[in-house]
């Protein structure tokens, strides 16, 4: 299983809208005599990849080992527990059910009616960290949220003088390109647009460029604003406040989507679960949010977190004045915290990488 969580992981970032799935065929020895993973939405699934290398190899298959239930429902591709059937297999190994509801447990039971002996859950604490974001998406309809930023030992972004060339190093720079590269939005504000003017692509690292989403309430960024430039799509998240000449000369740029939202409360925020409605009828699964402090700050106040990525770089900056890597309204009490859990360390040159889930202790809105 570990095998096939291998395989699946090669196409990380490709998969969207699906999963990351890997299958591994072992003769009646025990010998692996097929291979396969889920490269693309749309292309063929790991099963019947791991059945067509088995082919190729001349072999017959035993037990196949697959990172996710096999499905049983026509979508882009066929059944593949029909498949696995119809090659003879005798017995399926699966890390996890598929909760997506058009399989959910169907194609484990079709398989088992046609007398294949089925075990469900070995590695299945991989495969959900390996699929959180696919795993969230399906269950709860909407866009699973990481937050992302690079701050100092101290939980600064930038020194008093607003000064954040470079907190961290290249090795966490590059990384933070391949987090963009498996997420399918990357989000900032108009503060930090203004203030840095970045491309938001993913320049470092091979792959496609996720969409970029500009919180934007007042339509500030200007026209000239390079991530309004850059390969793929932008869109431009407008409030109540924006000026609709602005809007409209945004509108006219190729590859830019305005997309105007009420404000989210008393403080002029936008509203985020609409937002993420947004994102969801777009097809977008996932949101890195990379800042600045205010954006990650109301992010966090509205509860909308499901991961963390911290870079800390080995740098003491102080001052009462130097922003936050958080900002936003915060919470009074400590017994109310968000809690980080599973958290995983990560070396990068001279910085480190924390991550973990975030879990909320109770709604925000009794806050
Ligand atoms: C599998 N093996 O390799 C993958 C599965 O649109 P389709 O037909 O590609 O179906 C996508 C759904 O199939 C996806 O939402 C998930 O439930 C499952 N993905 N299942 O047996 C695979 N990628
Ligand atoms: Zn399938």
């Amino acid at each position: 299983m570990r095998r096939a969580l291998e395989l699946a992981r090669r196409a990380e970032g490709d998969t969207s809208p699906n999963p990351m799935v890997g299958c591994i065929l072992t003769d009646a020895e025990g010998n692996i005599v097929g291979e396969g993973w889920h490269h693309k939405a749309g292309q063929p699934h790991a099963e019947i990849m791991a059945l067509e290398d088995m082919k190729q190899r001349h072999g017959q298959g035993h037990t196949a080992y697959v990172s996710l239930e096999p499905c049983s429902h026509y979508g882009r591709t066929g059944p593949c527990c029909d498949a696995l059937i119809r090659a003879g297999l005798r017995r399926v190994v699966a890390a996890m059910v598929d909760p997506n509801p058009k399989v959910s447990g169907r194609g484990l039971q079709r398989l088992r009616d046609a007398g294949i002996e089925v075990t469900v859950g070995v590695c299945e604490a991989e495969a959900r960290r390996l699929n959180e974001k696919f795993l969230l998406w399906v269950t709860e309809g909407r866009p699973f949220v990481s937050l992302k930023f690079a701050e100092t030992l101290d939980g600064k972004l930038a020194t008093r003088t607003g000064d954040a060339y470079f907190v961290t190093g290249p090795e966490a720079h590059r990384y933070s390109h391949f987090l963009r590269r498996t997420h399918d939005a990357i989000l900032v504000g108009s503060g930090t647009v203004l203030a840095d003017d970045p491309a938001l692509t993913t320049r470092l690292v091979p792959g496609r460029n996720p969409v970029r989403v500009v919180l934007d309430g007042r339509a500030r960024i200007p026209l000239t604003a390079r991530l309004l430039r850059e390969e793929g799509r932008t869109l431009v998240v407008t409030g109540p406040g924006a000026a609709p000449d602005k809007v409209a000369c945004l509108r006219e740029l190729p590859g830019v989507e305005v997309l105007s939202l009420p404000s989210g409360g008393p403080n002029g925020g936008l509203d985020l679960q609409a937002l993420l409605a947004a994102l969801e009828e777009r097809g977008l699964t996932s949101v890195l949010v990379e800042g600045g402090s205010a954006v990650l700050g109301s992010f966090l106040d509205a509860g909308l977190a499901d991961r963390v990525y911290a870079f800390v770089a080995p740098k003491l900056v102080g001052g009462a004045g130097a922003l936050p890597a958080v900002g936003g309204k915060g919470i009074a009490a400590m017994a109310d915290c968000a809690s980080v859990e599973e958290m995983e360390c990560l070396p990068l040159g001279s910085d480190w990488l924390l991550t973990g889930r975030v879990c909320f202790a109770a709604p925000r809105a009794s806050r």
